[in-house]
């Protein structure tokens, strides 16, 4: 990440938040895809997407996610989280025209994507940080939402600090510095009457080597050229 992490708001036409927190930092860029390219991007990811449930382990109990997930990335990116190991799907057109714009956007690189489908109100995502190793330290996330509005929350691991947004159809939300490490956040169930939500978060994984420095020769299998 640049020194210059977080982008100034400039030019971008786009109404920009920026998020100056205790322990973290970010982006909220309302509309980054247009109501238009939203509802295309959607239509298209729900359609082009091999949706799973996969069983996951949270707080040591396994539990159907709560919500269908797929991950795709550079072959790489190959990523553990919850007790699950994703190796990546292929990146789609759909995907990779995604990328580029957030990438400009968030002034970050990206060589993975998570999707999730909250196919309704009954779909979330309980308390969690996105702080596993090969994300590296002060991971730069950035985090699309398409279709239904929903509360995205914040909470401090060693404080009573509690911060919300509503995630709207288009919006980007870019999290940074030490948030992932001093953060945890959620998404909470709602009884409103909503219609379905995709999320990408953006990430970079990093290789195997940089996380296992003792070994002598790491794996070729999940080797990553030097980049970080
Ligand atoms: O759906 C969201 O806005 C957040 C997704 C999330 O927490 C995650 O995938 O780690």
């Amino acid at each position: 990440m640049s020194e210059s992490w977080p982008p100034p708001a400039v030019a971008t036409g786009l109404i920009v938040e920026q998020l100056a927190f205790q322990d973290g930092e970010g982006v909220l860029y309302r509309q980054a895809f247009s109501p238009a390219e939203s509802a295309r991007l959607l239509a298209a990811l729900h359609r082009e997407t091999v949706w799973q449930q996969p069983v996951i382990v949270l707080y040591s109990r396994s539990i159907a996610s709560p919500r269908l997930s797929a991950w795709h990335g550079d072959p790489s990116a190959v990523y553990s989280y919850s007790g699950l190991r994703l190796e990546p799907m292929p990146w789609t057109p759909t995907l990779l025209g995604m990328r580029e714009r957030v990438e400009e956007l968030a002034m970050a690189r990206f060589n993975s994507v998570l999707l999730n489908l909250y196919r309704d109100g009954q779909d979330s995502m309980g308390w969690h940080s996105d702080d596993e190793p090969e994300l590296g330290s002060n991971p730069v996330i950035a985090s699309i939402s398409l279709g239904a509005t929903r509360r995205f929350l914040l909470q401090h691991k060693k404080r009573r600090l509690r911060l919300e947004w509503s995630l709207e159809d288009g919006d980007m939300l870019v999290l940074g510095r030490t948030t992932q490490h001093c953060w945890r956040h959620h998404v909470p169930k709602t009884r409103q009457p909503v219609g379905p939500r995709i999320n990408l978060t953006f990430r970079w994984i990093h290789g195997h080597q940089q996380l296992s420095p003792c070994l002598d020769k790491p794996p070729s299998a999940i080797l990553e050229p030097s980049s970080s």
